[in-house]
């Protein structure tokens, strides 16, 4: 039975909450994961696509790979864990902070206003030369890598390896991670860094920590609570919100 007697107080209380949601958060819209059996990188080393180095070698390779995910997430919908965060925050207003790694722009159609997209999002993009910048949903294949009017190279708006996390946003995450009452961490592996670390600065300021995943990771080491199920049966229940 997904009920954490902490949240529901928490909730009740209105008391600061942070929902940190991963790639599992959106596998049931559709939207492939980055590691395990079926995930993304599977069949290549991030470290091939996923870099600046990478893009800078191959800029058609890498936009090639981004294109096919952007046809794959252009058919996908939220599912009903999106939609409990939505409607979590219409109960708690600005006390909901939401910290996703997700690039799919899911959240955004779910309608969640309060979000920080700590890898940046996959319908940006960004001038290298001018570092114009803005949203380009249709990017046809046979104009592969895309150039701006400037006639530099440009690039999907996400945080590769090796770059650092938007300071403001970043910053924004530590500071709700180490106030909040409550972290839910949704469909995380926890391994990539820096965002890693907000689970572990939550329960350092004294959250109560819950961990929703397929399966434990470091993450459910550290948790006060942990539920081994899919986000979109867990999260509705948890939240109270059946939605
Ligand atoms: C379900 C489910 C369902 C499935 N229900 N659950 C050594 C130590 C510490 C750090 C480093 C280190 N060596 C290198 C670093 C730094 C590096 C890092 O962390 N590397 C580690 C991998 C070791 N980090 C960085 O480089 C970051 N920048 C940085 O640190 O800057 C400072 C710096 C500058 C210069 C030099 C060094 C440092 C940037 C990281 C950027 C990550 N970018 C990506 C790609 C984004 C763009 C794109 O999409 O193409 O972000 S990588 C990829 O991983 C993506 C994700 O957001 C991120 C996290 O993945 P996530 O969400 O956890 O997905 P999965 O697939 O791993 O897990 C899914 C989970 O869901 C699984 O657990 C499933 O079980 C579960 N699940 N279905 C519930 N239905
Ligand atoms: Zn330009």
């Amino acid at each position: 039975m997904a009920i954490s007697v902490k949240l529901s107080d928490a909730i009740e209380r209105g008391e600061p909450i942070v929902v940190l949601a991963g790639a599992g958060m959106s596998a049931e819209s559709g939207v492939p994961t980055f590691r395990g059996d079926d995930g993304l990188w599977k069949n290549y080393r991030p470290e091939e696509l996923a870099t600046y180095s990478a893009f800078v070698r191959d800029p058609k390779l890498v936009w090639e790979w981004y294109n096919w995910r952007r046809s794959k997430i252009k058919g996908c919908s939220p599912n009903p864990a999106h939609n409990a965060v939505t409607l979590l925050e219409g109960k708690l207003g600005d006390k909901l902070t939401l910290v996703t790694q997700n690039v799919d722009g899911l959240h955004r159609d779910a309608g969640t206003r309060n979000y920080l997209e700590v890898h940046g999002c996959i319908w940006e993009v960004r001038c290298l030369k001018c570092g114009l910048s803005g949203e380009l949903r249709d990017i046809p294949d046979e104009s592969l890598p895309p150039k701006c009017t400037c006639g530099g190279l440009v690039r999907p708006g996400v945080v590769w390896f090796g770059e650092s996390l938007p300071e403001h946003i970043l910053s924004a995450a530590f500071r709700a991670s180490a106030e909040c009452a409550v972290m839910v961490v949704i469909g995380t592996s926890g391994v990539v860094y820096p965002v890693a670390h907000l689970p572990q600065v939550a329960r350092e300021n004294g959250a109560h920590v819950i961990d929703v995943n397929l399966e434990r990771t470091p993450i459910s080491d550290i948790a006060d609570e942990v539920f081994l199920s899919p986000a979109g049966d867990v999260v509705p229940k948890l939240f109270g919100m059946m939605g």
